[in-house]
């Protein structure tokens, strides 16, 4: 009896996982919101985004907001409906790409913390120009965005020592330059 009630959940679980979808409006009333904000969703569970308006579903990191993660999903109004799956429980942030729009609050999370530093509204401020709970000023972090620095061609920082620059590298085009270098140098 127990076993076969075990042997049961088991099987069913495969199925169950995959059932719940949640709804997602982006741009719901003509305004720069995602409807719900925040969502709480199990691993299996997927979110399926659509469009009111021109919009996307971007994601991005918790310390950069309103910057692209890289190999991060991108959903827009014209693949609306735009599904994801969950495949855990870690938090998920999401922003709207369109100018203007993330700076204004437009920004989303899956399984944010309710508590601590990392929370939506936390997520929210720093999109908003706020600062970050604990943040230290200068760091670009998680190489996340491929924005800044793009027009670094033709540096000169070649005179300044090259290993002490190799310890600052801010991006990986820079870490890239410095590279070259050091390569050049040998
Ligand atoms: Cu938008």
């Amino acid at each position: 009896m127990m076993f076969s009630a075990a042997l049961l959940s088991l099987l069913a679980l495969p199925f169950a996982a995959a059932q719940t979808s949640h709804a997602v409006t982006v741009g719901a009333g003509g305004k720069l919101v995602y409807d719900p904000t925040n969502i709480t969703a199990a691993a299996g569970d997927s979110i399926v985004f659509t469009f009111a308006g021109t919009h996307t579903a971007t994601e991005s990191t918790f310390s950069n907001p309103c910057s692209p993660m890289s190999n991060g999903f991108a959903g827009t109004s014209s693949s609306s409906p735009f599904t994801i799956q969950v495949n855990d429980t870690n938090p998920i942030w999401v922003y709207c790409a369109v100018p203007g729009h993330c700076s204004a609050g437009m920004v989303f999370s899956v399984n944010a913390p309710t508590t601590g530093t990392n929370t939506y509204a936390a997520f929210k401020q720093i999109a908003m120009g706020g600062s970050p709970p604990s943040g230290s000023g200068s760091s670009t972090s998680s190489g996340a965005s491929p924005s800044a620095s793009s027009s670094s061609g033709s540096s000169s920082t070649g005179p300044y020592g090259s290993s002490g620059a190799g310890k600052v590298a801010v991006s990986a085009g820079a870490s890239l330059a410095v590279g070259a270098l050091v390569a050049l140098v040998l």
